[in-house]
């Protein structure tokens, strides 16, 4: 990540990587999405938690080189995947009651800390595989750099109608593009009245010493874990001998990250993250 990059990303709490994934990966990608869709909830919405677990093709993008770097430059070494998710959302078919989506991603970390601003602790990377060039095709709602502001001025309750926060923008975007964002950013999903079915997957990291929402407990046992690398498998929740020890990052030398950018010289020092 360049220093422009990171003042960009430290001001506005996003960037929007255009083109990460060739013509070729998108097919790829977007074909392993849709057979999952079929299975689960075929012609209906489909949010699925673990991405990987449930479609192991995407492993691929757990560490994609176009994007990861920017995970990295952020997380550092010990980090991990700790929430994922697989998005399908054909055009709606009638007008849902009204809804508040309107977060900052980390759940509790949003009560539980009360520094103002509080900490990034996590990014989150989101690949689309649909067209959402046009605002109401789906797209992910932002309110550009928000992610310093603990609180949105918003409804009494979710179910409560409220005008859409000032300065909110739908994020246009193409197939193979990428989002980053900081999970502070305030975001929501909008309904997609196209018929341009959206179809994304999200990746969010954060530090080793928080623990994984997603469901991991078996993937060692599954038949593609060991045709995927160790950096992958780290990202999975899996390195080193499981402990919490290991997890706060004790071991640099048996944590796959830090071997790869130390062996690629990547380990530099001003980032503190980065640092053994
Ligand atoms: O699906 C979306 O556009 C919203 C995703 C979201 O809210 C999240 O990643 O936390």
């Amino acid at each position: 990540m360049t220093r422009a990059e990171r003042e960009q990303f430290d001001e506005d709490g996003y960037l929007v990587i255009r083109g990460a994934l060739s013509p070729d990966e998108v097919e790829f990608y977007r074909n392993a999405i849709d057979r999952v869709h079929a299975r689960h909830t075929p012609g209906e919405s489909l949010h699925l938690l673990s991405a990987v677990r449930h479609c192991p093709d995407l492993a691929g993008l757990l560490d994609h080189p176009a994007v990861f770097g920017y995970v990295w430059s952020m997380m550092g070494w010990n980090t991990h995947v700790y929430h994922s998710h697989i998005d399908v959302h054909p055009r709606v078919k009638e007008e849902k009651p009204f809804w508040w989506h309107w977060h900052q991603d980390g759940g509790r970390q949003n009560r539980e800390i009360e520094t103002d601003p509080r900490p990034r602790l996590s990014v989150k990377l989101a690949y689309w595989f649909s067209d959402v060039s046009r605002p109401g095709r789906g797209n992910l709602t932002i309110v550009p750099g928000s992610h310093k502001t603990n609180w949105l001025p918003g409804p009494p309750r979710r179910g409560v109608e409220w005008p859409t926060p000032d300065g909110a923008q739908q994020v246009l975007v193409e197939p193979g593009d990428v989002l980053f964002f900081d999970r502070r950013i305030w975001h929501a999903r909008s309904d997609n009245h196209s018929d341009v079915t959206r179809k994304v997957a999200f990746f969010g990291y954060t530090s080793r010493w928080i623990r994984i929402r997603d469901e991991i407990e078996d993937l060692p046992a599954q038949s593609w874990w060991e045709n995927i690398s160790p950096v992958q498998r780290q990202l999975l929740g899996n390195v080193g001998d499981g402990s919490g020890d290991h997890a706060w990052g004790h071991f640099p030398e048996t944590t796959p990250l830090y071997g790869e950018l130390a062996a690629r010289g990547l380990l530099d020092s001003s980032i503190p993250a980065l640092i053994p």
